[in-house]
């Protein structure tokens, strides 16, 4: 028997700045609501669903800059999201900037969290790849500070046994990185779930404004097939504080096909019966990772973080090679 997940993408317009967080939880319910009548049991926001994308603004003042961020998940504003998901029987993936207190210091990070169809919190991730920079740069259009207002994730890529499959999560730029999804792959993800917020302008390489909208079906659609998953990618899209951010919030099947599609830029709902086994075959045969992978020649992926001339290349992967890191 198939075991189909019927799943749904909550594309979000834009949120502005002085919108509150009651009033985007209203949307995210009316979002919830469709997708009950729709027939879905998982339901996957964006990231920083509930706050316009901050990062975008250099802000020197603590008390503002705390305000995009959740201290508690549910909290008095978002518990309401939390038990309409609950009443309606849906599980849902939400994005949120998350602050913690450790003593007198402060940690924050871009977070992701799965909820199950009862309101529990069963995994939660942290985003590992900030794009951007960390300093003022008052050149650009608009800022990208994800690298100062965000630590490194630190909870790794985890897969999750949920909604009857294996289930992962990442959030925006992690989907443009082949690893993220090969070390879930190596966990046997079924499905990736990851929301984005994506400016159609790059600052710093405005020639790729007009690739922006195909180097994120690209990136979705190589993810799914390299590793038999589908994968589920939502956008928070339109013209957010004057900075126009792409759609193209999609489901990609294991073959790298794109079953469903938005085809505006605000708040729009798009669904489909995913069948987890369909990845079978892929895991199975071309990717059959335990079959044709050859970590001993991968050296380089684990070893460096930039890259390295070809003759050290030679020389670490030869390294490597020797101490027999690899295992399996
Ligand atoms: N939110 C996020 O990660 N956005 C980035 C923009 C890249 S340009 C600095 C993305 O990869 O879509």
């Amino acid at each position: 028997m198939a075991r189909i997940l019927n799943v749904a993408a909550a594309q979000m317009g834009p949120i502005a700045k002085d919108d509150t967080r009651p009033q985007v939880v209203e949307r995210l319910i009316a979002h919830l609501r469709e997708a009950k009548r729709r027939g879905a049991e998982l339901v996957v926001f964006p990231e920083l669903t509930l706050t316009t994308f901050f990062p975008r603004w250099w802000i020197e003042e603590e008390a503002a800059l705390d305000s995009y961020y959740e201290t508690e998940m549910p909290g008095p504003q978002t518990q309401p999201l939390f038990e309409e998901a609950k009443r309606l029987g849906l599980g849902f993936c939400l994005g949120y900037a998350e602050l913690l207190r450790e003593g007198a210091r402060k940690r924050r990070f871009n977070t992701a969290i799965l909820v199950d169809a009862e309101g529990k919190t069963i995994g939660k991730y942290r985003k590992i790849h900030l794009p951007g920079h960390a300093e003022h740069e008052p050149w650009r259009a608009f800022q990208h500070l994800e690298k100062r207002y965000f630590e490194t994730g630190d909870l790794g890529f985890r897969v999750f046994d949920a909604f009857g499959g294996l289930i992962g999560m990442c959030i925006c730029n992690d989907r443009r990185w082949p690893e993220t999804y090969r070390v879930m792959g190596l966990q046997g993800v079924e499905m990736v779930v990851l929301g984005y917020n994506t400016p159609v302008h790059n600052p710093p390489t405005p020639e790729q404004d007009g690739l922006s909208w195909r180097h994120n079906t690209l990136s979705l659609q190589a993810g799914a097939y390299q590793n038999g998953t589908w994968v589920v990618g939502v956008a928070k899209a339109g013209n957010e504080e004057g900075v126009p951010m792409i759609g193209g919030t999609q489901i990609v099947a294991p073959s790298g096909e794109t079953v469903a599609s938005a085809v505006t830029e605000g708040d729009e709902l798009i669904a489909a019966s995913c069948d987890l086994d369909m990845g079978r075959p892929y895991k199975d045969h071309i990717f059959n990772f335990a079959r044709h992978r050859e970590p001993d020649h991968y050296g380089l992926i684990t070893a460096t973080k930039g890259a390295v001339t070809p003759a050290q290349g030679e020389a670490i992967e030869a390294a490597a090679r020797k101490t027999g890191k690899a295992v399996g």
